[in-house]
């Protein structure tokens, strides 16, 4: 347990219809108990914990003083509460100046300003969360789609904590069994028994694993940059898509300039779509500089959508367009494309797109029409599957959603490999079981038993502060 005392802002910065300054630690009832009077200005002799109490939150103690806000104040006794310490909420007028008086005179009475994500780092070091719980607090916060939340609700809940714990406790037998003939040599059971468990453990290992892909596009989503010579419609087509008119639309080529960007959500998965300037050949240098970062959008995206104009002929700069989405998938085997033929409500011209079939073998392309919303459905279909890895996932199930998971996983699946491998040929039982303590230690980083302090100050510093 700390001994000092953390207080913060905890609700977003600016106008709200409440705002509330938060406490955590041993001096939080104290500061409650010297700023806080009843309304007819008296203060309190106890605070029942988890209730809520009307009042007035004053400066200058029992002196009186100055009126800071009116409030709703409550105390909360450890270790029932999100940090396990005692906490104390205030709920004050949602405003910047009532709650940064509020917040200034918990720090004069002996308050530390907290630092971002400290009450959850503290709800971990106290040991309420494990580390991948605390982690989806801020999944929580950003999350961006339905899934997403869902997947970030479950991994505070514990599903994926509980997952990893169960790989432990496969390596964990393994490994005692190890130890047995370790100690008692005499049995002489060869290391090579522990085989068929530890690739039991494997395939488990391997099975959440297999969830990464899709998990971590939930999460964080991906860029898709809408790309074509001017006037074929795609800011038609981020409007179409955001079903709102967010850029500008109008006959000229050229109309934009620089690049948009906004996130849709598609089929659950979000979306940051970037919409370009025209790329064509150009003398104005505003032109020029918007197809430089057409070009930029292009090299930056995980996903890529050319689009073509189906009721003209294809024209050299849309060939040297599709030609340059080649080159990119070519550079980056993990990025995906989908042609966009768009005004399918016009006479078609580009009638068979053999040609770009040709040079995108195996990409899809879509006829829609932006304006009027044709196969826009289709469109959203292709693009989030495309997005997925053309994996049809259950989103409901246990996935891995995290990097960083991601990346621990993996290294622990290596380790066990080798102690399969270290196993099967025979070697000596503390071979095997040096690579399974690997394992093990590698699976620790993710519920955070084994974890460095750097790696926590990594984490927590992305979340806000009061959180
Ligand atoms: N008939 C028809 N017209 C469309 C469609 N999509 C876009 N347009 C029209 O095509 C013109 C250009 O549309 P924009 O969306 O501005 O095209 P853009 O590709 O963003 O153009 P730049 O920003 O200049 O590169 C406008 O007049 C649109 O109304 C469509 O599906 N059908
Ligand atoms: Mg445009």
């Amino acid at each position: 347990m700390y001994t000092d005392t953390i207080s913060a802002i905890s609700t977003g910065l600016g106008e709200g219809g409440i705002g509330i300054v938060r406490l955590t630690g041993p001096q939080a009832l104290p500061i409650l108990h010297n700023i806080f009077r009843t309304p007819g200005g008296k203060r309190k002799a106890r605070f029942e914990s988890h209730r809520l109490y009307y009042g007035r939150v004053v400066s200058g103690g029992d002196a009186g003083g100055e009126l800071l806000d009116e409030v709703m104040a409550v105390y909360l006794a450890g270790p029932r509460t999100y940090t396990r310490e005692d906490m104390v909420e205030l709920n004050c007028h949602g405003g910047v100046v009532p709650l940064e008086r509020v917040l200034n005179l918990t720090l004069q009475q002996g308050a530390r300003l907290a630092e971002p994500g400290e009450f959850t780092l503290r709800a971990f070091l106290n040991g309420r969360i494990d580390l991948a719980q605390a982690e989806a607090v801020l999944d929580i916060v950003r999350s961006k789609t339905g899934p997403g939340l869902e997947q970030a609700l479950g991994q505070l809940a514990g599903n994926l904590s509980k997952r990893i714990a169960a790989v432990r406790q496969g390596l964990l037998s393994s490994l005692a069994h190890l130890e047995a003939m370790i100690d008692f040599p005499e049995d002489d059971v060869p290391p090579a028994s522990v085989a068929p468990q530890l690739l039991q453990t494997q395939a488990e290992l391997e099975k959440l694993l297999a969830t990464a892909d899709a998990g971590i596009i939930y999460r964080q989503g991906i860029r898709a940059a809408i790309v074509g010579v001017p006037n074929v419609g795609k800011s038609s087509l981020l409007n179409a898509l955001l079903r709102a008119d967010r850029a500008i639309v109008t006959p000229i080529a050229g109309t934009t300039r620089d690049v948009i960007e906004e996130t849709v959500n598609l089929r659950g998965v979000p979306v940051v779509l970037v919409d370009t300037a025209g790329i064509t050949a150009t003398e104005d240098v505003v032109e020029a500089l918007g197809i430089e970062r057409s070009r930029q959008a292009l090299s930056s995206a995980d996903l890529l959508l050319p689009v073509l104009d189906s009721s003209r002929e294809l024209g050299p700069g849309d060939l040297e367009l599709v030609e340059a989405v080649r080159g990119e998938l070519f550079r980056e085997s993990g990025k995906k494309a989908c042609v966009i033929l768009n005004k399918s409500d016009l006479t078609p011209q580009v009638v068979g797109p053999q040609r770009v079939e040709e040079l995108l073998p195996g990409v899809p392309v879509v006829r829609i029409s932006a304006m009027t919303g044709e196969r826009l459905d289709e469109l959203e279909e292709t693009l989030a599957r495309l997005a997925l890895g053309g994996q049809n996932v259950a989103t409901h199930s246990v996935m891995v959603t995290n990097e960083r998971h991601r990346r621990a996983l993996a290294r622990a699946g290596e380790h066990l490999q080798a102690a399969i491998m270290a196993s099967e040929a025979g070697l000596p039982a503390d071979f095997v079981s040096i690579d399974l303590r690997l394992a093990m230690d590698s699976l620790g980083e993710i519920t955070g038993e084994s974890v460095q302090d750097s790696l926590l100050k990594e984490i927590f510093e992305n979340f806000c502060i009061g959180k």
